[in-house]
C-alpha cells in the first residue's frame, strides 16, 4: 500500500490529534492505538456515524485526543472483571474473567468476530519480558477462560480486546499478581532482529511518536527467506506493541491481507504503525509456519521528544 505520500500530507493535522487513531484509505491494516469512545460511559452501544467500521474503520481522524488502549478496566460502559486475580508462577491455572456492562451488571455474551474471535487476550509482564496471545473459551454466562502457565513472578496486566456485538472495539487492561520470587528485569536493550523457535525475524522500519510509520518484518529460517507464512487471525502476522512504562497498548494488524491478490505469504511481513509518544516500545509477532505459531519480540525506541517537532510544537496550540 502506497499510502506514504497522504500520511505525509496529513501530518500536520494528525500532530493535532496526537494519540488518537487515524483512517487512511480503506483503513486496512493500518495500526493505531484501539479505538476508543469520544464519550464514555452510558452510550457505548449507541450508534457513532462517525464509527462504524469496527477495528480497522474505526480509526477516524478528526476526533479528540483519547488515550490509547488498554491502561484502563472500565471504559466505554464496559469493565474487564478478573476473577482470577492472583496465580502462582510456574503453575498451569484456569485464569477466568468476564465483560460486564455497566449500565445492568450483566456479562456481556453478545460479540462481533474480529480477527477469526470473538475476543483476543493478551497477557504480558509489567517488565515486558513475558508475553502470552490466548483465546479462551466462552461460557453461555459469559465467563471466558483460559489456562495459563506463567514462569515468572511478578505484576502482569491483562488485556482483552473485543468488539460487543453491535458496539465499538474496546481494548480493557487490568492487573494480575503472579506469586512467587520476584526479579524484575530490565526492558530489553533496543534490537532489530530476533530469534524464534529457530526462525530469525528482522525489523526494519521505525516507529514515530505521532506518524503513521510502515514496519517490516523479515522472516527467515536458515538463512533462508520464509515464502509460505499461514494465515493467523486472518493475516499474515498479528503484531502487539506495548508501551513500556504503563503497558498501553496499541493493536495492530498487516498491511494486506491473505487473498487480497498482492500481499505474498512472506517473507515480509508488513504494518503500519503510529506510536501515541516518544518511548520505548515493545513489539510481540505472532506469525505461522507449518501449523505452528511463534512469537518474535522487539524493543523499539519512538524518537523525538515532545515539542522537538515542528508538528509537536504546533499540536501545543490546538488545546
Ligand atoms: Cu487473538
Amino acid at each position: 500500500m502506497k499510502t506514504g505520500l497522504r500520511i505525509t500530507a496529513f501530518a500536520a493535522a494528525l500532530a493535532a490529534t496526537f494519540g488518537t487513531a487515524y483512517g487512511v484509505g480503506s483503513g486496512v491494516g493500518e495500526i493505531s492505538p484501539e479505538p476508543k469512545s469520544a464519550a464514555h460511559g452510558e452510550h457505548a452501544d449507541a450508534a457513532r456515524p462517525e464509527k462504524s467500521g469496527g477495528l480497522e474503520q474505526g480509526h477516524e481522524q478528526g476526533e479528540t485526543a483519547a488515550p490509547p488502549g488498554g491502561l484502563q478496566i472500565s471504559d466505554g460502559g464496559y469493565t474487564l472483571d478478573v476473577k482470577t486475580v492472583r496465580l502462582q508462577a510456574g503453575k498451569r491455572a484456569d485464569l477466568r474473567f468476564a465483560i460486564v456492562r455497566n449500565t445492568t451488571g450483566r456479562q456481556l455474551t453478545r460479540y462481533d468476530r474480529e480477527h477469526d474471535k470473538e475476543l483476543h487476550l493478551i497477557v504480558a509482564s509489567r517488565d515486558l519480558t513475558e508475553y502470552r496471545h490466548l483465546h479462551p473459551t466462552r461460557a453461555a454466562d459469559g465467563t471466558w477462560s483460559t489456562p495459563v502457565d506463567l514462569p515468572k513472578a511478578g505484576g502482569y496486566r491483562v488485556f482483552a480486546d473485543f468488539k460487543p456485538k453491535g458496539g465499538e472495539a474496546l481494548t480493557l487492561g487490568a492487573d494480575l499478581a503472579v506469586a512467587g520470587a520476584y526479579e524484575p528485569k530490565e526492558l530489553p536493550a533496543h534490537n532489530t532482529t530476533a530469534e524464534a523457535d529457530g526462525y530469525e525475524v528482522r525489523l526494519g522500519g521505525d516507529l514515530t511518536p505521532g506518524t503513521p510509520g510502515e514496519l517490516t518484518f523479515t522472516v527467515t529460517r536458515n538463512g533462508k527467506p520464509v515464502r509460505d507464512l499461514q494465515p493467523y487471525l486472518g493475516a499474515y502476522g498479528h503484531l502487539v506493541a506495548l508501551r513500556s512504562g504503563d503497558l498501553a497498548y496499541l493493536h495492530v494488524h498487516p498491511n494486506g491481507e491473505p487473498g487480497d491478490g498482492k500481499t505474498r505469504p512472506g517473507p515480509g511481513v508488513a504494518f503500519t504503525a503510529t506510536a501515541p509518544s516518544p518511548g520505548a516500545y515493545r513489539l510481540f509477532l505472532d506469525f505461522k509456519h507449518q501449523g505452528k505459531v511463534h512469537t518474535a519480540a522487539f524493543t523499539v525506541p519512538a524518537q523525538g521528544a515532545p515539542g522537538t517537532a515542528a508538528s509537536a510544537t504546533e499540536s501545543e496550540h490546538s488545546h
